[in-house]
């Protein structure tokens, strides 16, 4: 009987890396599924594979009887302990556990030098938290902002997907547990450091490092509001090396 995997994600670039390196597998039966809170997933038309709206909290007794595999590549909902207990689930999570785990680590990593990167883990209660199939740093430099470490951070992600993929099929790995508890940020964390206050002093370091942390291609992130107007003007930075 061929190996059932069911694959979460809201992510359309890890879906369309991942489907490319699993089609080779004919012995795995592969289901798409995406957040029922993201239902613009299915207009990016780069998508490759067909994929259905899923509510992991409702319905996860009919999951765990249909998959012997379950994997989050980067999936907005939280896992039911239930689930996690019945079921084995593994996490791909854009940082180096056990440092920033949760919510845009590499926003973090650029603001208090933890280390940046991808981890691949099994699940269990706590968030980004479980044991560690295996994990990539990556470098973040001084001309890194938020998009450019991301990039660095998915494309680490997808080669430790293609090493461990067949050790994660077969469920025959070593794991480790995080040397420590490390770290945890949430969304409002990061909506928080979005807010910049003028009158705030800081070194012009940190003042670069906060503005590259919330740099992120078109996003606006980084705001503050012009005393005079009110309106709300929104920053971000560019920045180059010379060698
Ligand atoms: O798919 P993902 O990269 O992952 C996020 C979390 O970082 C991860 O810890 C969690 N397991 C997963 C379920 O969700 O999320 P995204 O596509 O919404 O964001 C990608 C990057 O884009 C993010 O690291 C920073 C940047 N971004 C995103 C949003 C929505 C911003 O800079 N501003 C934003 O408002």
């Amino acid at each position: 009987m061929k190996k059932r995997v069911l694959v979460v994600s809201d992510n359309v670039d890890l879906v369309n890396a991942f489907h490319t390196i699993i089609v080779a597998y004919k012995e795995v039966e592969v289901t798409y599924a995406y957040s029922y809170t993201n239902p613009n997933f299915l207009n990016n038309k780069n998508l490759l594979v067909p994929a259905d709206a899923i509510h992991m909290k409702q319905h996860w007794q009919t999951i765990a009887v249909k998959y012997d595999l379950i994997l989050s590549l980067h999936c907005k909902q939280l896992f039911p302990v239930e689930l996690v207990k019945a079921v084995r689930c593994i996490n791909v999570h854009p940082g180096y556990n056990p440092y920033n785990r949760g919510w845009f680590p590499q926003v973090f990593s650029i603001l208090n030098n933890k280390k940046a990167g991808a981890t691949i883990h099994e699940i269990d209660e706590q968030l980004d938290h479980g044991n560690i199939i295996a994990r990539k740093e990556i470098e973040i430099t001084a001309c890194d902002t938020s998009l450019t470490a991301y990039n660095k951070i998915q494309q680490a992600e997808v080669e430790l997907l293609k090493e461990n993929i067949e050790n994660i099929l077969s469920g025959e790995y070593p794991t480790f547990t995080p040397e420590e508890e490390g770290n945890v940020n949430l969304k409002r964390d990061f909506n928080a450091l979005c807010e910049l206050n003028l009158k705030e002093e800081m070194t012009m370091g940190d003042a670069i490092n906060r503005l590259r942390a919330l740099t992120h291609g078109e996003y606006k992130n980084a705001w503050f509001t012009d005393s005079k107007s009110g309106d709300k003007v929104f920053a971000s930075i560019n920045l180059e090396t010379k060698k």
